[in-house]
């Protein structure tokens, strides 16, 4: 069993644009912007759409820069997250019912109230490099295992 997440995160150095989620999967950490991808949808429109949901901005272009499986022990579900950076959107960020958002200098990044995944690929991500992994969780989120890699670039998606 697969579900498709998007997620993304605005980069204009040295500052990036996260979200402290506030209902739902992942709830009390600071968060890329990001969701479900619905029936027939693009994975890149869902992430447009998300933005605009999430924070009240429009991005136009953005790059897909890792795609990471994420399982949970004793859970066959298998969270496929594809991960976007863009350094361009217009609007002002606004806090929705969902996220908060807010700027951190690269160099002040939350990561003990992000994902624990989050330290290991920010700098790939940060570096510009592209990347796909695969964690898997145990009780209380803990890393059991972990699988990150450099690639060399992901075609634009289409579809999933
Ligand atoms: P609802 O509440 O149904 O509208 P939706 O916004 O569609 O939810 P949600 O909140 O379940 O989806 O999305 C979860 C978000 O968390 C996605 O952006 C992907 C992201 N995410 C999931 N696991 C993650 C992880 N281990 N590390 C990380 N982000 C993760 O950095």
């Amino acid at each position: 069993m697969k579900k498709v997440l998007t997620l993304c995160i605005i980069y204009q150095h040295p500052k990036v644009l996260l979200g402290m989620k506030k209902r739902g999967f992942g709830a009390g950490r600071w968060n890329g912007f990001g969701g479900k991808v619905r029936e027939g949808e693009i994975i890149e429109d869902a992430a447009k759409r998300e933005f605009r949901e999430e924070a009240g901005i429009e991005v136009e272009h953005m790059s897909k820069v890792g795609i990471i499986d994420f399982e949970f022990k004793g859970n066959p579900e298998v969270l496929q997250v594809h991960i976007f950076k863009s350094d361009n959107f217009s609007g002002e960020p606004t806090e929705s019912e969902e996220m908060k958002p807010k700027w951190f200098h690269v160099d002040e990044i939350p990561f003990a109230k992000m994902w624990p995944d989050d330290i290991h690929w920010m700098p790939l991500f940060l570096s510009g490099k592209k990347f796909k992994g695969r964690f898997l969780f145990g009780k209380s989120d803990i890393i059991l295992k972990q699988e990150l890699v450099e690639v060399k670039k992901y075609e634009r998606s289409r579809g999933k």
